[in-house]
């Protein structure tokens, strides 16, 4: 048995006027509660600092980048990594990057037990839009915001497991999981931020888009026998909610940890990653069953071409 006791540290809405100290003291609180149970790895969600601030338009490229993190850790975030080492328990959670050359990036990043980064990973599928939008209901700028992810799905080997990391929209694409399960992931951590109803569909509610949410990760963790943390910030941001549904899903499949609702909430959950074994060897043992010879479509051809 190799378990990992992993908290998913779900965080409520954060007002486009709240500091990142304030945000950063709510990530101890939920850490310090991970510590009561036992936890070895916390999970927190995209863009954990601050609001989602991809919904806002701006023009000013130095108002843009005050959203951005030029360091990690830095002075305000210090405490976490901190926290981390004292008490030995991992941290992952997202922020919005500014590389010294310039690149700005959407990354999540995974420490070890002692608060040293390990891992980082920089969003490769950035929904949304570039220009301001008049038909949607609210806006949904990462594209204008962000570049590409650089670093493709990169897996890393610690606490005895091997571990990928993937950013919200990422979730819904069956190669972003592939391509770690090529690498034997056994655990994916990913942090969200959805907006609870479809700026394009309004019919499309709050009921219907968790539902798309845990398909996706159920999908994602049974197909590569892995496990996936999957964790939102959620509540009203300044008027605009966000869903929650935070949730530990193992590599059966199965739900075991899910939030109950909307705000800051921790879900807990002993994790055997041993598990993996089984449907790494058998259904899903890659080696015996794949034919990549008939795949070769995926990455030759990014859209659709119809006979
Ligand atoms: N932050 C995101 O990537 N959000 C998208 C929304 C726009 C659909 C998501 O896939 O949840």
């Amino acid at each position: 048995m190799r378990e990992i006791i992993i908290g998913g540290g779900q965080l409520g809405a954060i007002q486009k006027s709240e500091s990142r100290a304030k945000v950063v003291q709510r990530m101890l609180a939920l850490l310090e509660q991970a510590r009561e149970q036992g936890c070895e790895l916390v999970v927190f969600p995209e863009l954990a600092l601050t609001t989602f601030f991809p919904r806002w338009y701006m023009e000013d490229q130095d108002e843009v980048d005050t959203w951005f993190e030029r360091e990690m850790p830095s002075d305000v975030t210090r405490p976490l990594f901190d926290f981390s080492r004292e008490h030995g328990i991992a941290i992952s959670f997202g922020y919005a990057e500014l590389t010294p050359e310039g690149h700005h990036y959407n990354t999540s990043i995974l420490t070890d037990r002692q608060g040293q980064i390990i891992g980082k990973y920089r969003k490769v599928h950035l929904p949304g839009h570039v220009e301001f939008d008049t038909e949607r209901d609210f806006q949904h700028l990462e594209k204008r915001y962000f570049e590409p992810g650089d670093l493709g799905f990169p897996t890393w080997e610690t606490q005895d497991t091997v571990m990928g990391m993937c950013i919200c929209n990422d979730r819904r694409w069956p190669e972003t999981y592939r391509v770690m399960g090529l690498q034997g992931v056994e655990l994916v951590l990913l942090g969200y931020n959805t907006p609870s109803i479809n700026s394009q569909r309004q019919s499309e509610g709050e009921e219907h888009r968790l539902f798309h949410s845990q398909l996706c990760m159920q999908a994602g963790a049974y197909q590569n026998a892995t496990w996936v943390v999957g964790v939102a910030k959620a509540g009203i941001e300044d008027g605009f909610p966000l869903m929650g549904g935070s949730v530990i899903v193992d590599p059966n499949g199965f739900v075991v940890a899910k939030a109950e609702g909307q705000g800051d909430e921790l879900i807990v959950h002993a994790c055997d990653m041993d598990l993996c074994n089984f449907g790494k060897t058998t259904i899903f043992d890659f080696a015996r069953h794949r034919r990549i010879e008939h795949y070769g479509i995926i990455t030759r051809q990014t859209g659709v071409q119809r006979p």
